[in-house]
């Protein structure tokens, strides 16, 4: 197996690519597929304030790690979500890499701050684990780069998550949700532009850049992942992709090129009744917001001031997050 660049041994075959790659090379791949979504769908400005939403897994770390690399200037923020063990382990992992390459890290411990994690939130407010744990994230990601004052919101989204989430709105005909399954989400309401700059790379693809980067990530799935839809919908599409390189590729690329826009009004119709959620100020249709009303039924309270969001490592540069 040689590399297709300079013909030296391969570390990875990428059939979708029909190619194989050297260590070296595998990371030039790398970067050039991040900069080509990045620059295909105008993700981040130059001179932009970037915060990456990190979990210590394999994908956010990547993503923090190739925009540091391409120049950007990344911070990363990590919610502490009271999964018991796995929580107490990703933090190590978000915080090692930090302090190792000196970049900056914010923290927003979920049952200091808000009096709830994860299991009480959802059995609380009678929600799955995950969708309870969604509904958190999203919240606090927005209001945290609010807060900060970041132009962009970057998670580690790769393209089998992008894929699977497709693969389950089309299963089902979620068309509302279709509109709005971009690589890019514009800024609304004084909230950032939300992007995901792996979609052009797999998973497999995010954990052997980082086993070439030696970025220490966390390998355990988060336990209450186990049985959900979207792990099951990974598998399908991995089997068809097995015998069918770069379905995956097609099936969300296609879908984006060809597809996407038909479901755009829908979209919009969603956000034109938006307005501040009485309790927190953010955009909801309802009077209280739904993560207001998760923290209510799970017994927290809000912070009285700002999310709470601490520099938990602190890189070259403070921002003005309240403590
Ligand atoms: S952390 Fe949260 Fe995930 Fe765990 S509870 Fe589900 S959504 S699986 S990315
Ligand atoms: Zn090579
Ligand atoms: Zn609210």
């Amino acid at each position: 197996m040689k590399c297709v660049t300079c013909r030296g041994p391969a570390i990875i075959d990428l059939r979708r690519h029909n190619a194989n790659f050297c260590a070296e090379h595998f990371l030039e791949q790398c970067r050039r597929q991040v900069t080509k979504a990045i620059d295909e769908f105008h993700m981040i400005e130059p001179g932009e304030r970037a915060l990456v939403a990190v979990s210590g897994g394999k994908d956010s770390l990547a993503v923090w790690d190739l925009l540091v690399g391409l120049g950007y200037d990344v911070d990363g923020f990590y919610i502490g979500l009271g999964i018991g063990e796995y929580s107490d382990t990703s933090a190590t992992y978000a915080r090692a890499f930090a302090e190792e390459r000196g970049l900056q890290l914010l923290e927003v411990d979920l049952p200091t701050s808000h009096g709830y994690d994860i299991p009480t939130g959802s059995r609380a407010a009678r929600r799955a684990p995950c969708s309870a744990c969604g509904l958190s994230k999203r919240h606090l990601f927005d209001a945290v780069a609010l807060e900060g004052g970041y132009d962009v919101l970057v998670t580690g989204h790769n393209l089998d998550d992008e894929a699977a989430v497709l693969f389950g709105n089309t299963l089902h005909w979620h068309t509302e949700y279709l509109g709005r399954q971009l690589p890019v989400l514009p800024a609304r309401d004084g909230f950032p532009r939300k992007v995901k700059p792996l979609v052009r790379l797999t998973e497999r693809e995010t954990a052997a850049y980082c086993v070439v980067r030696g970025i220490d990530y966390l390998v355990d799935e988060c336990p209450m992942a186990a049985g959900n839809r979207h792990l099951g919908y990974k598998h399908a599409l991995n089997e068809i992709e097995r015998t069918s390189p770069g379905a995956k590729h097609s099936f969300y690329f296609g879908f984006l090129a060809r597809a996407a826009a038909r479901f755009a009004d829908q979209a919009e119709d969603d956000r034109a009744g938006l307005h501040p959620c009485a309790s927190c100020g953010a955009p909801t249709t309802s009077e209280v917001c739904a993560f207001c009303r998760l923290v209510e039924r799970a017994g927290g309270a809000p912070p009285t001031e700002g999310t709470g969001a601490v520099p938990v490592v602190l890189g070259p540069r403070r921002v003005g997050v309240q403590s």
